[in-house]
């Protein structure tokens, strides 16, 4: 897949009203398996991540803990944001904030220059508003509220009452934009992902776009209009420019140009603001839109999306102090259809964690490596003359590493994921049938012993390769056990059956150790671990 051209992947940057959930790693992951791969395949990549730190919401949660909205800000990114990306193992290259002041003044920059374009006017907004969201709200976009707030209109997403908004502010002209962004929905038909995100981006700006209010009067908690210090720019026209603003836009053009357009992964809740309103923006800029869109399902506990405000929250150090971050990451990249909605629950990590990385990967890793050391004295072994079911096993990994290839292009993670499990399979259904066990017992069989263990041993290390993007930890302590030259994570993806080991097999311990009970609560366990 590499051609040299560089991969610049993106999350979006999390508001800090809150600490994190297992749904923003959940994205994080995903990016970050992204990045290592296109890292391994040997493209130039850059991955960003960061937080949201402007505008209402945030100003109320600070006010209510009695610290400044910069205070909470520094807070929460110190004691929550960064320690996040240490819990589940995230390689990201930069990390944003938009307090930062490479940040702000280019946000000052981009605006004075749409100013001066013409794109920006003075108008009277009125009409709803949701803090939570931090949203214009269209009444449709209402529904009826329930319990305390019956006979109400709420917002959808938050179940609480909207604002009633009138301010004179600032507009940015995005209904100029609606035919140039149909064009570009019909000349890339890739550039929003999955399909029924693009579909329901494609109908919404089929009726036409309106002009967005892109300044506030009512608050200071922003940053300024340049023209004009009685306005702070709004939240989400600020936060958009943190994907620009990161790569040099303003002040580093050689960055900016190699780096620029990126791939953003998010949400679906927030694909329209990254699919209709930044490229208007951008567009208006004169610059380049991104290269891609890609909005992801949610993650459902009980059925619902999972919330902090519905407490259904789940913090990631939950899963990863029972489990490991390997573990977090390979669950939540192989049990949920990259772009679908999936549900989660602790059986479901429980009985995968079990049947999959414990009892699939790391058993038949432990095994090939402890017969090695058993009957070879650790050395490995030289094959000999190979016979079908050994070619097949070659055939299988020179197959599942251009499947997977493949799908990580298309963004599947999860198909990649099961192509590389029918090679754990293969690896698992070939000692089975081979019985090295059986054949040490027979001196005239050592020929055979000996290519049935080089060819174990060459598809584990296929795998590592191929794994370490999802399960960095335990691939590269698979990758010392079979003696693997270099760093794994620098070993070119596309030639991973080609890799090489210094001839030794080390002891392994287990990969993914047994997880023998989980503690109560509704934590990691209102049940015990499957005793598979
Ligand atoms: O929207 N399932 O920030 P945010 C899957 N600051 N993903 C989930 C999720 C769930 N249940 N809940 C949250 C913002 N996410 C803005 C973004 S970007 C310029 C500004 C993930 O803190 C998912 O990626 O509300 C979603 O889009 C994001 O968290 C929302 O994070």
């Amino acid at each position: 897949m590499s051609d040299g051209s560089s991969f610049y992947i993106t999350t979006p940057i999390f508001y800090v009203n809150d600490v994190p959930h297992i749904g923003h790693a959940y994205t994080e992951v995903a990016a970050d398996v992204l990045a290592r791969w296109h890292r391994q395949a040997g493209d130039p990549t850059w991955f960003l991540t960061g937080t949201d730190e402007h505008g209402q919401k945030i100003l109320r949660t600070a006010t209510a803990n009695g610290v400044s909205p910069k205070e909470w800000a520094d807070r929460l990114v110190e004691t929550a944001w960064q320690p996040l990306l240490k819990t589940i193992n995230i390689s990201n290259d930069d990390f944003i904030r938009t307090t930062d002041e490479r940040h702000e003044v280019n946000v000052q920059l981009f605006l004075q220059r749409l100013f001066d374009a013409g794109y920006i006017y003075t108008g009277e907004y009125e009409g709803f508003y949701c803090v939570g969201c931090e949203e214009y709200k269209q009444p449709s976009d209402l529904v009826d509220g329930t319990g305390q707030y019956e006979g109400q209109q709420v917002c959808a997403i938050h179940s609480k009452p909207v604002e009633l908004l009138q301010e004179r502010n600032y507009f940015f002209r995005m209904s100029d934009f609606t035919q140039p962004l149909l064009d570009l929905y019909e000349a890339n038909p890739t550039f929003i992902q999955p399909e029924s995100v693009r579909n329901e981006i494609v109908s919404f700006v089929k009726q036409g776009l309106t002009d967005l209010s892109i300044s506030r009067q009512t608050f200071d908690w922003g940053i300024k209009v340049p023209w004009d210090d009685t306005h702070v720019v709004y939240v989400w026209f600020d936060a958009l420019l943190n994907y620009i603003t990161a790569a040099g836009y303003g002040y580093d053009d050689e960055k900016f140009e190699k780096l620029w357009p990126a791939t953003h992964i998010v949400g679906k809740d927030i694909a329209r603001f990254h699919a209709v309103i930044w490229p208007a923006m951008l567009m208006a800029a004169g610059l380049d839109v991104p290269k891609q869109v890609f909005g992801h399902g949610w993650l459902l506990v009980g059925g619902e999306k999972m919330s902090k405000s519905k407490l259904t929250g789940i913090a990631p150090n939950q899963i990863t102090d029972t489990f490991g971050s390997d573990a977090f990451r390979y669950y939540f990249m192989s049990a949920i259809n990259f772009g679908q909605d999936g549900s989660f629950s602790w059986e479901d990590l429980s009985a995968r964690y079990q049947a999959e990385l414990a009892n699939g990967f790391g058993n038949l890793a432990s095994r090939v490596i402890a017969m090695v050391n058993r009957y070879f004295d650790g050395e490995i072994p030289d094959p000999g003359i190979s016979e079908g079911a050994d070619e097949r096993v070659r055939t299988v990994e020179r197959r599942v590493v251009d499947d997977a290839d493949e799908a990580i292009s298309r963004l599947a993670i999860h198909e990649a994921l099961s192509s590389i499990w029918e090679l754990v399979d293969e690896l698992n259904g070939y000692i089975t049938a081979q019985e090295p066990w059986a054949l040490a017992k027979k001196p005239e069989l050592q020929d055979r012993l000996k290519t049935v263990l080089f060819t174990a041993i060459r598809g584990l290390g296929t795998l590592a390769v191929l794994l370490s993007p999802v399960v960095p930890d335990a691939a590269a302590k698979l990758w010392t056990a079979l003696g693997g030259v270099g760093d794994i994570t620098d070993v070119a993806l596309r030639t991973a059956y080609h890799w090489e080991t210094d001839g030794k097999v080390w002891p392994l311990e287990p990969l993914f150790p047994r997880i023998e009970t989980i503690e109560g609560g509704d934590g990691p366990g209102s049940q015990s671990a499957p005793d598979a």
